[in-house]
């Protein structure tokens, strides 16, 4: 029984077969997705379907299935001219931010799909977790899309916002707890200053930062085990890798 965190997938949903295969999860073990399935890669609503489909993925929301509520609801209606009447300009402003933020494929595979199908990827993002405070292997884990922002030591879990949770970057400089390894995701390992080998799980300070830039030419899908730090790591034009922390 094993727990393994993956995140920002960003539509690359071969990656995240060859992935699953990799790492040979079982029944028993428990798959955390960190968010940002969506938007980008080729196949975005393919990859949350393939979750949804898990019964044992958790799934925690990043910033782009946040942007997605703004816009995902009012397309599951049937395209007719009245819907095309009924759009707000709250609507159309979340539609335009969103297609600034590589939504196109979404909406591709999303408008292909029967409404009852297009609610229930809705309801599944609606209901997503925002963070998960876990415990595997002896280690103390808290797994949150975009790494904690705005952190204060003083301020519980439950005062931070969304957009701390989501879109706010964490302090790879700052140790946030003792005891607490922060995994997240949201910044490719690839932008981060201080990381030497981008495309790589990047650890500093209790923090592991796991998006290895997927989406990206030259990226990689990665998976983190919790319980024994190991990682792995999918990409195009390469046989699968394994790396032993
Ligand atoms: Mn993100």
């Amino acid at each position: 029984m094993a727990s393994y965190v993956i995140s920002d997938i960003h539509g690359e949903y071969d990656l995240f077969e060859d992935l699953l295969d990799l790492i040979g999860l079982k029944d028993e073990d428990t798959l955390y997705i960190l968010g940002d399935v969506l938007d980008r890669g080729p196949n975005p609503i393919k990859a949350m379907l393939r979750i949804m489909d898990m019964p044992n993925a958790v799934f925690i929301a990043g910033n782009h299935e946040a942007m997605s509520l703004g816009s995902l609801p009012f397309l599951c209606r049937e395209y007719t001219n009245k819907m095309v009447q009924m759009i707000d300009v709250e609507t159309v402003f979340s539609v335009i931010e969103w297609m600034q933020n590589g939504a196109s494929p979404t909406i591709e595979e999303f408008k292909d799909l029967p409404i009852s199908e297009r609610k229930r990827i809705v309801d599944y993002i609606q209901n997503a977790k925002l963070y998960v405070e876990t415990e595997a292997g002896g280690y103390k884990y808290l797994l949150v899309h975009s790494g904690l922002g705005n952190f204060s030591p003083d301020k519980r879990m439950e005062d931070y916002t969304v957009d701390d949770l989501v879109w706010e970057r964490a302090d790879y400089d700052t140790q946030y707890f003792d005891d607490v390894f922060v995994v997240s995701g949201h910044t490719p390992t690839q932008a981060i200053p201080q990381c030497e080998e981008g495309g790589y799980i990047f650890r500093k300070n209790n923090h592991i930062a796991i998006d290895c830039g997927a989406c990206f030419a030259g990226g990689r899908l990665a998976a983190f085990c919790l319980d024994t730090q190991e990682e792995f790591y999918s990409c195009d034009n390469n046989e699968p890798e394994l790396l032993y922390y």
